[in-house]
């Protein structure tokens, strides 16, 4: 399966986030995905190219053109008000009573009003970064109009935990929803997004919400004790035109293969059912017992069977990259799932 991956991903190189009261090192870090494209090599698992550019109409697309002109100058802005040696984080959000109808001049201001959290911090490179991988997203779907059974686009940063008109959870741009929207455009009538990520993909959650043509399946860590915490129930199903075409499958901390597989099973099935010209694979690996951040426990060997599970669905594939933060084991278990689909 051919590979696109571009080095721009570099460019996103955050100092810290906010964690457990304290500013730590970013989980999420340039060694992830260098790690993924070695073990990538070593297996062989098919050329690697780098991403062609899109542009800004398919991120416009799924995305709002305040937002996407607020994360291109957002550094600019920040520099000019606290300086480049630190990055930009957010310092407060709103709440359900205050008042969200004016988009603040400060700085300060539009990062709380465009993000969730305080762990997605904004650098010199993050635009550059996140249209590199949104671009690989694309270029991944533009394999699967050629005819191509499966890509993997090996995105960083990574892309579920970012809305309409908000980023946060590592993600700016959300890679998976920019490519769902772009094979719908490019003709497919339904188009399915399975997101096996540890975390709800509440982002493309939100943008296909109200989407009867682009289902959207995520299995993930029950959110009454997990991040994102406000969103990811088993009861959102979706609404207006979209009622029906959202399933969310939670889990408990402690979850291993046996209740994953099940998880998994109940997805395909509902994927199956749907009628699907395209699937959408958001895959992260922080499913993984060894993860720093998380409480599921997937063995290496696991993501094998995860990748011929998902090849039982029986759909032309775009795995995009989104979680993983065991660093020394992600290559081996990112890898395993696409070797696992490529066997069937
Ligand atoms: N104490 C992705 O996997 N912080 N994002 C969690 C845990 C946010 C994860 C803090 C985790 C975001 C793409
Ligand atoms: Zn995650």
């Amino acid at each position: 399966m051919i590979v696109i991956h571009s080095e721009e991903h570099r460019l996103q190189a955050g100092r810290s986030e906010l964690n457990d009261g304290q500013l730590v090192p970013c989980y999420e870090k340039p060694a992830r995905a260098d790690i993924v494209r070695a073990r990538i090599e070593a297996v062989g698992l098919g050329p690697i190219v780098e991403p062609t550019r899109h542009g800004l109409a398919p991120l416009e697309r799924v995305h709002d053109a305040g937002y996407l002109g607020f994360l291109q100058t957002a550094w600019d802005e920040w520099v000019e008000e606290h300086g480049a040696d630190i990055d930009a984080l957010p310092l407060n959000w709103v709440a359900p009573g205050m008042s969200r109808r004016r988009v603040p001049r400060s700085i300060d201001g539009r990062l709380g009003f465009y993000s969730f959290d305080a762990g997605t911090p904004i650098t010199a490179g993050t635009w550059r970064a996140a249209t590199a991988a949104a671009d690989s997203a694309l270029t991944g779907t533009d394999r699967l109009r050629a005819g191509d059974r499966s890509a993997f686009a090996l995105c960083r940063p990574p892309g579920h935990h970012a809305g309409h008109a908000f980023y946060g959870g590592y993600c700016f741009l959300n890679n998976a929803a920019v490519a769902a929207q772009s094979l719908r455009d490019g003709g497919a009538a339904r188009v399915a997004v399975l997101d096996v990520d540890y975390h709800h993909g509440n982002g493309t959650q939100e943008i296909f919400w109200e989407r009867g043509d682009v289902l959207f399946v995520s299995i993930h860590a029950d959110p009454l004790d997990e991040f994102p915490y406000f969103c990811g129930h088993a009861d959102e199903t979706g609404a207006g035109a979209g009622e029906g075409a959202n399933l969310n499958l939670t889990l408990p901390w402690g979850t291993d293969w046996t209740g994953y597989s099940q998880a998994l099973a109940a997805a395909a099935a509902r994927i199956r059912g749907f009628g699907a010209d395209a699937l959408v694979l958001s895959l992260g690996a922080d499913t993984y017992g060894g993860d720093p951040i998380s409480r599921f426990r997937l063995l290496s060997e696991d993501f094998l069977r995860m990748g011929s599970a998902i090849a039982g669905i029986g759909l032309p594939t775009l795995f995009v990259l989104e979680g993983g933060y065991a660093v020394d084991d992600l290559g081996v278990n990112v890898a395993n799932v696409l070797t696992g689909f490529e066997q069937g």
